[in-house]
């Protein structure tokens, strides 16, 4: 049996489970607190966590498949294998500054604050761009940092603009694209494998048809 996490709540949580719906996975998706869930028509078990745990499920074989955004697997850095793009929950990692603040580039942010909940990808894009800055680690609520002096600058995650916009920032570069992957252990049996390569199929005939 195939152990599949996804995102309990959130905004990955829709279009994964309608995904495997597609696929003529049936299982229980009710959102009643339950952390998994067995399909009654095919060899897998459902996990419901949140998606910064998936990655490192997958990496410890707890779980053998799951969904996240790029953003978070190339965060956590775990030895998972990607398996394909999925297309949903696109967005983008993008640097924010005041608006009214003047922006000629990355090199602006020499010697000044940022804070994020991506430090690995922004520390990786700083490096890359021979900028020295420093990185404040926040877990949430990144935007109001400017505007209680914790930080000159942003870089958070991007998909309409209007919480930027509503914290009066400005977005002036984006760093990194994402959208959903589906992951898999590094070592997966053949047996599972083999599931895999029968939800492969019916994802790429769901994706087919879409398009
Ligand atoms: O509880 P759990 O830890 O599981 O969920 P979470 O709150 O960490 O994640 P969640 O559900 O917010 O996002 C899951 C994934 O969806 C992210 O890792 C991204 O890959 C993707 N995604 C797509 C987004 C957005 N769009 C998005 N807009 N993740 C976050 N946001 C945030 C953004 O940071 C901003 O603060 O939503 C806010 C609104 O965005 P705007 O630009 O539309 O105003
Ligand atoms: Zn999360």
């Amino acid at each position: 049996m195939l152990r599949i996490a996804i995102q309990k709540s959130g905004r990955l949580s829709d279009d994964s489970i309608k995904l495997f719906k597609e696929c003529g996975i049936q299982f229980d998706s009710s959102s009643s607190g339950k952390l998994k869930s067995i399909s009654a028509n095919f060899p897998a078990e459902f996990l419901f966590l949140r998606d910064d745990d998936i990655p490192g499920y997958v990496e410890d074989g707890v779980a053998d498949l799951g969904i996240v955004g790029e953003n978070v697997y190339t965060e956590t850095g775990r030895q998972v294998t990607v398996v394909h793009k999925l297309g949903f929950s696109k967005c983008r990692l993008s640097l924010a500054i005041p608006r009214g603040t003047q922006w000629n580039g990355v090199e602006d942010l020499q010697g000044r604050g940022v804070a994020t909940s991506y430090p690995r990808i922004l520390g990786n894009y700083l490096k890359e761009n021979g900028v020295e800055a420093d990185i404040h680690e926040i877990s949430g609520s990144v935007e109001i940092a400017p505007s209680i002096g914790l930080a000159d600058a942003v870089c958070d995650i991007v998909s309409s603009g209007s919480t930027l916009l509503s914290n009066g920032l400005k977005e002036v570069e984006v760093i990194y694209r994402s959208e959903a992957i589906l992951i898999a252990a590094p070592n997966l049996s053949d047996e599972k494998a083999l599931l895999l390569d029968k939800i492969m199929f019916r994802i790429k005939a769901v994706q087919a048809a879409q398009n």
